[in-house]
């Protein structure tokens, strides 16, 4: 074996962020950018001689160049194995699910998510233990704390491998075992949900549906579970095909980014679809939408908990639930209806491992469209579609009909994010710390009807590790049950990115069908003179409204 140890030095910007290290391409590109930060992370990982690492991405552009290199550094630091999806590709969940079945030592995930891809777009890499899930920040740190330090790598020198055909070869004395990506994740599928309700309901000629995949990588996994398994029509999947720059678009499934499919779901007549659903760069994200109606993630998690126990896979129904701080606290009320603890964490999915590992919870969600269940250790798009078709097969009812019934039954969070994107890093900043020195003495304090009733800087402590992680976002908290959270992404690229979540409870039916924005109007100019998001950004208006 032709082993070489590569001289480098540290970058000083590699610390992973609310999901792996993200940046340009152009970032990646510099001489042994990629190669310092997948050092970083085999140096950190024990025992990994002889062990089985997952590897795959979501197939954006840099994804096959990045592979072969990951590839030659695993041979070259004592791997004995990598199982890599055909092409280089694999979805983030798909991951999860693979690294568990074949209890795989961990895995590596290309990707930047929803965030645009191409030359000129954004690259991601993260990495993902034995659970399946994201490296926790016990992990994340470490990884840092040695990107900070290294001084060399390792790789082996060998000729590229031909990543198309499925079977198995060798790479000095590493096995590379080209799988297909959608086999074992399909499968898992079939475990949790009923196929055949589902495949009624399309037979039935009464229900069409529409999935976006946005050129970005559930094109292949839709395609198999929806159209060849479930029966769905030809042509259900749009933009079905991944590619490097995802059609030059923005893999970001919300109202702002796949208007391809809102459209659609827009249209009236009898043809109009009854279903719509569209998923991110790398899979784990979802919208759903009904005819003329959107879903909010938050409203889908509460959902979701409400109806888990109906499902083939989940016949203990819900052990427990966890969301994200910033989501809104509609699936409190479930839990608190079916006596089951309701965690709230920092963002991130990292934080829900511990909890699934332990079965506190079997479900879990973000307000980002994210949601996902014990199946894996990862949010999961197509996932959240299958649980909705298999309950709109089963209660016979529309989208909006459902989620209606669910406001009345529980009241309706009326809930919004506004993200002011590519602000000054210094300006967002300063907001955050002028807001963190207002806290204490906002609490008890009237905003016309709104008196607060809570205000601080959200802190978490694992219930299972008991680690602490702070300052994971700016929570005030009403009396009324309404809510204003301010925080900075982790996950953008460019400047800051600040997100404002707003949201206030009503529990009058009669009151159900008011315009998000304008009835939580109140609260918005409440945000902004709050923070001072004007003064501080110099921005009248959020870039992206969620
Ligand atoms: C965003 C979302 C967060 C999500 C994360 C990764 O993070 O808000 O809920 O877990 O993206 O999602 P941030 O720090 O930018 O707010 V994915 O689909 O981009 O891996
Ligand atoms: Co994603």
């Amino acid at each position: 074996m032709n082993i070489k140890e590569i001289n480098t030095k540290p970058f000083d910007d590699q610390r992973p962020g609310t999901s792996g290290l993200r940046k340009q391409v152009t970032v990646f590109q510099q001489p042994h950018y990629l190669e310092n930060f997948v050092q970083s992370i085999f140096d950190c990982l024990e025992e990994k001689t002889g062990r089985t690492l997952v590897l795959g991405g979501d197939g954006r552009y840099y994804n096959r160049t990045a592979i072969q290199t990951i590839l030659k550094m695993a041979a070259a630091n004592g791997f004995g194995k990598v199982l890599v999806g055909a092409g280089g590709l694999l979805s983030t969940p798909a991951v999860s699910a693979v690294i568990r079945h074949h209890e795989a030592f961990g895995g590596i995930i290309l990707s930047a998510s929803h965030n645009p891809g191409g030359p000129d777009g954004d690259f991601g890499i993260k990495y993902n233990i034995s659970n399946g899930g994201p490296a926790p920040e016990k992990l994340t740190e470490a990884i840092y704390a040695r990107t900070c330090e290294l001084s060399h790598y390792r790789v082996l020198q060998a000729d590229d491998l031909e990543l198309d055909q499925l079977g198995e070869q060798s790479l000095g004395n590493m096995t590379v075992e080209v799988i297909d990506p959608v086999k074992d994740y399909a499968e898992l599928m079939t475990h949790l949900f009923d196929f055949g309700r589902i495949k009624a309901l399309f037979d039935s000629g009464l229900f069409q549906m529409v999935f976006d995949a946005m050129h970005a990588i559930t094109g292949p996994y839709a395609k198999e579970i929806l159209e060849n398994q479930l029966g769905a029509a030809a042509g259900t999947v749009i933009n079905g095909e991944p590619l490097e720059d995802f059609g030059g678009g923005h893999p970001d499934p919300n109202l702002a980014h796949a208007t391809e499919l809102v459209e659609r779901l827009n249209q009236s007549g009898p043809h109009a679809p009854n279903f719509g659903a569209a998923s991110d760069g790398d899979g784990d994200r979802n919208m759903v939408l009904g005819r003329r109606f959107f879903v909010t993630p938050s409203d889908s998690l509460a959902i979701l908990a409400a109806n888990v126990h109906r499902l083939p896979g989940y016949p203990q129904g819900l052990a427990g639930v966890a969301r994200s701080m910033p989501t809104s606290m509609a699936v409190d009320r479930v839990a608190e209806r079916l006596g089951v603890d309701c965690y709230e964490t920092p963002t991130g999915w990292k934080f829900f491992g511990n909890l699934l590992d332990n079965r506190k919870i079997n479900l879990c969600g973000e307000e980002s469209f994210g949601t996902g269940s014990d199946h894996v250790r990862e949010k999961d798009g197509l996932w959240a579609v299958l649980f909705w078709l298999n309950l709109i097969a089963m209660r016979q009812q529309s989208v909006e009909d459902i989620v209606r019934e669910h406001w009345c039954l529980y009241g309706r969070n009326y809930y919004t994010r506004h993200d002011y994107e590519a602000v000054e890093q210094d300006s967002a900043d300063s907001l955050m710390k002028n807001l963190r020195a207002k806290i204490t003495e906002l609490a008890g304090q009237s905003f016309g009807e709104y008196e607060v009733q809570l205000a601080d800087d959200f802190q978490y402590t694992d219930p299972v590790d008991k680690s602490v992680s702070e300052q994971q976002g700016i929570r005030i908290l009403f009396t009324n049950g309404a809510r204003i959270v301010y925080r900075l992404s982790g996950t953008g690229t460019q400047g800051a990115t600040l997100r404002v979540y707003i949201e206030r409870f009503e529990p009058e039916a009669s009151l159900h069908d008011l315009d998000t924005q304008a009835t939580l109007a109140q609260l918005i100019k409440m945000a902004d003179e709050i923070a001072g998001i004007k003064q501080f950004t110099g921005r009248d208006a959020p870039t992206v409204i969620t």
